[in-house]
């Protein structure tokens, strides 16, 4: 059965981009009568952005999305720009094809997976889940991907396999940002082995349906939703079993501001600002920030005998 189905039971508004909303417009005049209008966009929609949409998930919120337009406008993507804007504007360099992804060290079966063949592993799924920066802002996106674990089962983690660590292309020529110190470069982020494993963490591939923006990631990234954004490593290509706890980028850059554990935590601040409310992306008023981003019931257990004050 193939994945790549059509879906529309999303509005265009919310899920075109502008590109194919111009070709839209420009099909539509070409066309001229009210009736070519009235199918021939669905036409150019098919041809510029096939479907990709998975089956809904039991673990998504029912909460209001932010808009494709929002999700793809204000990012954090280092590597293109470190101002909000910046992955949008500048992410357009990014070459996603072909693409490959190696799993190497504490298992059986280390691989080096084609992005097409691992997209192929596993039934997408659409999780609709928060996302909660550090920087105390939040947005609702609708993810396509499967969880972690279908793709570490298959390399056969070892006995020695305690941590899981990403890291993301960093690629001076593709991405103007890998030339700026900001971040010591590659990108690079960490899981325990149970974060990995967890369903709820999810090997991504999509958005809305299509294809992940190259802002948001793509070809494919981490989702953690009940962690800091931060933890989200974008556009992977490696992941890696290891004994002892990784380095990751942001905890190596500010160790005392970033954590390993880095989960959402409204009793524990940051040093230069408190966590226990946040910004919803298009909203005015700010909400209270919830444990593990509202998902306690499917993580708190992992960290049940853990000070998170000291593992923060
Ligand atoms: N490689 C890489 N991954 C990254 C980042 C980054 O700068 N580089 N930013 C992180 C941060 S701080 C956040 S909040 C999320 C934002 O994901 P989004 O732009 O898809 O909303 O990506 C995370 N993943
Ligand atoms: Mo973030």
């Amino acid at each position: 059965m193939s994945r790549f189905i059509f879906k529309s039971d999303v509005a265009p508004s919310e899920i075109t981009p502008e590109e194919v909303y111009r070709q839209r417009r420009l099909f539509m005049q070409a066309a001229g009568t009210l009736a070519a209008a009235s199918f021939v966009p669905e036409l150019a929609m098919a041809a510029a952005a096939p479907s990709f949409a998975g089956a809904p998930s039991k673990y998504s919120t029912t909460e209001a999305k932010n808009t494709f337009e929002q999700i793809t406008h204000y990012n954090n993507y280092y590597e293109f720009g470190t101002d909000k804007s910046d992955p949008g504007e500048n992410a357009g360099t990014l070459k996603t094809r072909p693409w490959s992804v190696r799993i190497e060290g504490e298992c059986a079966k280390p691989q080096t997976f084609d992005i097409d063949s691992l997209l192929k592993l596993a039934p997408l799924e659409e999780r609709v889940y928060r996302l909660r920066c550090v920087e105390a802002w939040s947005m609702v996106m609708p993810w396509e991907g499967f969880p972690l674990s279908e793709l570490l089962k298959q390399v056969q983690p070892n006995g020695n396999a305690k941590y899981v660590e990403f890291t993301s292309l960093a690629d001076p020529k593709q991405m103007p940002g890998v030339s700026e110190r900001v971040l010591d470069w590659p990108y690079t982020e960490g899981l325990r082995m149970d974060e990995a494993m967890n369903p709820l963490t999810l090997l991504t591939f999509g958005l809305y349906g299509k294809p992940l923006p190259n802002q948001n990631g793509a070809p494919v990234r981490i989702i953690v939703p009940w962690k800091y954004g931060f933890k989200s490593a974008k556009s992977i290509v490696k992941i890696r079993l290891v004994e002892k706890q990784p380095a990751t980028a942001w905890n190596k850059s500010i160790p005392s501001e970033y954590g390993f554990y880095s989960n959402v935590n409204p009793e524990v601040d940051h040093p230069r600002w408190s966590q226990a409310t946040e910004r919803r992306i298009g909203e005015f008023s700010r909400r209270k920030t919830l444990m593990f981003n509202g998902y306690g019931e499917y993580v708190a257990a992992m960290y049940r005998n853990m000070d998170l004050k000291k593992f923060y």
